[in-house]
């Protein structure tokens, strides 16, 4: 098990940050070839199967990566670094959607809203237990309330990744309710 983590971590490594420290590309919809990705990681000691990549394809606990429909190519599914475009269809939201965060962040959010720090997408979660598990990975976890269809109706746009994240550009401080300190 501990394996199918390691090579979990490695794969979002190279399929959301940094696909060059295996010289791998990508496309500009984020695919990168199967038979290339299992060649460059055995090449840099990681041992990849087309077996192995299935499992982690149909276990990864959040699903985080994706098969195109041949099969052939694989993607993260959310949170690249990298400039891609995963063409999704922008997607009306529900009226509420949720951010964890942690507490040390709170009064710089207060000032300048929710941006996207490294990735490419500010990440909201469908609910409250999983954004508080999201928060949890930064310290003591606090969930934001975002009034997302207020948001739509103002003129952002959202998308629905394909593991059910999701993600916006930016969420200005007007649409987020804080817990009351
Ligand atoms: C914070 C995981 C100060 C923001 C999760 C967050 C998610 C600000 C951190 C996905 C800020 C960025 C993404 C501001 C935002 N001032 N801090 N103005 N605006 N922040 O990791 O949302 O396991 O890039 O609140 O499940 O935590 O990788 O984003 O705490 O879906 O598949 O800046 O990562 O998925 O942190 O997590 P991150 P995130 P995976």
């Amino acid at each position: 098990m501990a394996d199918l983590v390691r090579t979990s971590k490695f794969l979002s490594l190279v399929l959301r940050h940094k696909p060059e420290e295996i010289g791998l590309t990508l496309d500009a919809n984020a695919w990168a070839d199967v038979a290339e990705l299992i060649r460059l990681a055995n090449d840099h000691g990681v041992r990849l199967t087309p077996p192995l990549l299935d499992r982690i394809v149909a276990e990864n606990e959040k699903k985080r990566f994706a098969f195109s429909d041949d099969r052939t190519r694989i993607r993260a599914s959310q949170g690249h670094s990298i400039a891609v475009d995963l063409d999704l269809p922008p997607t009306p939201p529900p009226e509420l959607l949720y951010h964890g965060t942690a507490t040390r962040f709170l009064e710089s959010i207060r000032a300048g809203g929710l941006h996207s720090a490294n990735r490419q997408h500010v990440h909201l979660s469908p609910d409250e237990a999983t954004a508080t598990k999201v928060g949890r990975r930064h310290g003591k976890p606090v969930v934001l309330i975002i009034r997302a269809a207020e948001m739509a109706r103002a003129g952002h746009v959202f998308y629905l990744s394909a593991n059910g994240v999701w993600l916006t550009g930016r969420v200005p401080v007007a649409f987020i309710t804080f817990p009351a300190p």
